[in-house]
């Protein structure tokens, strides 16, 4: 990326405190551009701190995850889901088991019945203390022996400009009983995660997890997804189930625009 390329910015520098930039040559705006935001929402952000900016225009907030309901993880397919939620069992396997018997072990529902997806997941999920349940189509709540547990529902990959796909999510979703939240990779082009964002908010989605936060330079994507109205909450920055999942906050997200990856 030149600086000619986008000296045009009409925007003021926000300021960085002492982060470091990924470039010396390039101002805050340049960088937000060079992740691919869109320039209404560069300008929305201008004017303070970047992570001042950022609150302005994304909602951070915990994931709705509460004992007795479940949270279905959807997104397009390879988004992250299934890991995502492993890291979730797993964290929540962990508090069960240090509990000693006042927390119960997490539920899985496996949702994708996708060819190899049930053994994938099934493996992901070897060693963790949970209970994985086969749930193709979903499933009623009064058949879950779910009461005061974590539940947590692996849903297949779906391409949002499906209306077939879409319905049969909500089929799932509404047999499940389930609140649905959005997984998000970096990386992915901010217009298709845009499009995808404002879909699962229709069907409900209140939510965003951010995943493969390690693996792309440009994470315009996350920003753009929860800038569509949903709380952007973990982000997960490993392929290891047992770590790398953070909360999200402004300060976290704008060190992250500004330094990449090392
Ligand atoms: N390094 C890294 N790898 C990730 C992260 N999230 C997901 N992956 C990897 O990305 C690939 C796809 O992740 P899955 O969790 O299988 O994605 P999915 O959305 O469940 O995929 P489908 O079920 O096929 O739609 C796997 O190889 C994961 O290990 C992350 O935050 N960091
Ligand atoms: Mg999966």
């Amino acid at each position: 990326m030149t600086r000619s390329s986008t000296d045009q910015h009409t925007t003021q520098p926000v300021e960085t405190g002492d982060v470091v930039l990924p470039s010396n040559a390039l101002s805050v705006p340049e960088i937000l551009a060079w992740h691919s935001i869109p320039q209404e929402l560069i300008t929305a952000m201008a004017g303070s701190s970047l992570a001042e900016g950022l609150e302005r225009v994304i909602h951070f907030a915990p994931l709705p995850l509460t004992p007795g309901i479940p949270l279905a993880l959807g997104g397009a397919s390879g988004s992250g889901k299934s890991l995502t939620l492993a890291k979730l069992a797993a964290r929540y396997a962990r508090q069960a088991r240090q509990s000693k018997g006042k927390l119960r072990q997490p539920l899985v529902l496996a949702c994708d019945s996708t060819p190899g997806s049930y053994i994938k997941l099934a493996s992901i999920l070897r060693g963790c203390d949970l209970e994985l349940v086969k749930a193709y189509g979903g499933m009623d709540p009064e058949e879950i022996d779910g009461q005061d547990r974590i539940i947590l529902v692996d849903l297949p990959g779906l391409c949002v400009y499906s209306p077939t796909a879409m319905t049969e999510m909500r089929e799932v979703i509404d047999r499940t009983k389930a609140r649905l939240s959005l997984v998000v990779p970096a990386g992915m082009d901010p217009e298709e995660s845009t499009d995808i964002a404002a879909a699962f908010h229709h069907c409900g989605a209140d939510s965003l997890i951010a995943s493969r936060m390690e693996q792309a330079g440009r994470i315009g994507s996350i920003i753009t997804a929860a800038a569509c109205g949903l709380s952007l909450t973990y982000g997960s920055y490993s392929g290891s189930i047992n770590e790398g999942f953070t909360q999200l906050t402004p300060a976290i997200l704008a060190r992250r625009l500004l330094v990449l990856p090392g």
